[in-house]
């Protein structure tokens, strides 16, 4: 188990989640966010090929729960897996990425900060003006991919690729690095929302999630290693979980 644990991944998956975990200790006062009890560290079993999954998660005072996850399927997949979920009286979007890689490839990486507030939600000017550099340069990149259709709630700002080799990398840690330094300066000075504002908020969070439960890719593998009830408890709990009894709402909003 020791063993696994400190495993190294493919060297963007390792390379983003250090990026990750040292921005987020930079910026915010973490405290630790429980997950369920048995599904912190998670080992199954593939076609004769084990699948690793390790999750450290944290919150902040202005963010529910700072995730990263990484799995590892024998010695070929690489997944990371991270989402920002602010706490539903802020009016923040929701930082998300994935990486999926083989030692080949990295056949899907993914950047966003999907909008939450707003009919439809919609990312306000200070966003859009300040992803607009780091987006542009997406355009570096030979093969773009498109959104599958659960993917209407990722934003005009969102960065979808394949990354094929070391300069392609390197570009896609330095837009992640970008969307992550704006979103945290942003969220350092952000001010509570008044009551009457939350509710939209919290619904647009609602449905995030539940467009994200939606990725079969996701749910398929999950399925073929641990079952699919599993799988769902998974998506529901740890992954895609909705803001709960302490999401702080007052009960007037609601
Ligand atoms: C795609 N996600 C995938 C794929 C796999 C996973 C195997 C297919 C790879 C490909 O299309 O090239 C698997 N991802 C996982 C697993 C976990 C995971 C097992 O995170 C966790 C245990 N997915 C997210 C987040 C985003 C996301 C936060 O978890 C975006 C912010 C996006 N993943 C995403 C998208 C695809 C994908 C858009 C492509 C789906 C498609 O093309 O149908």
């Amino acid at each position: 188990m020791e063993t696994s644990y400190f495993k190294t991944h493919h060297p963007l998956v390792d390379q983003l989640a250090g990026l990750l975990l040292s921005t987020w200790d930079q910026y915010f006062d973490l405290e630790p966010y429980a997950l369920p009890a048995d599904l912190g560290f998670v080992e199954g079993h593939l076609e004769g090929e084990r699948l690793v999954i390790s999750n450290q998660c944290f919150q902040s005072t202005v963010f529910r729960k700072l995730h990263l996850e990484l799995a590892s399927l024998g010695n070929g997949l690489d997944i990371l897996h991270c989402v920002m979920f602010p706490h539903p009286n802020y009016d923040l979007p929701i930082l998300g990425t994935d990486i999926v890689a083989n030692p080949q490839l990295v056949s899907a990486a993914i950047i966003d900060l999907s909008p939450v507030a707003g009919e439809p939600p919609a990312l306000s000017q200070t966003y859009l003006q300040g992803l607009e550099e780091p987006y542009r340069q997406r355009l570096g990149f030979a093969q773009l991919r498109d959104l599958p259709t659960w993917g209407n709630i990722f934003s005009s700002r969102c960065v979808f690729t394949r990354i094929t080799d070391q300069p392609e990398a390197e570009l896609f840690v330095g837009i992640v690095r970008a969307y992550l330094d704006f979103h945290c300066d942003q969220a350092r000075t952000v001010a509570e929302l008044p009551p009457q504002g939350r509710l939209n908020v919290l619904n647009g969070h609602r449905r995030y999630c539940e467009q994200q439960q939606q990725n079969d890719k996701t749910r398929r593998l999950l399925a073929r290693a641990f079952g699919e009830e599993w799988a769902d408890r998974y998506m529901n709990t740890v992954l895609f979980d909705l803001p709960g009894a302490d999401a702080r709402l007052p009960d007037s909003s609601l």
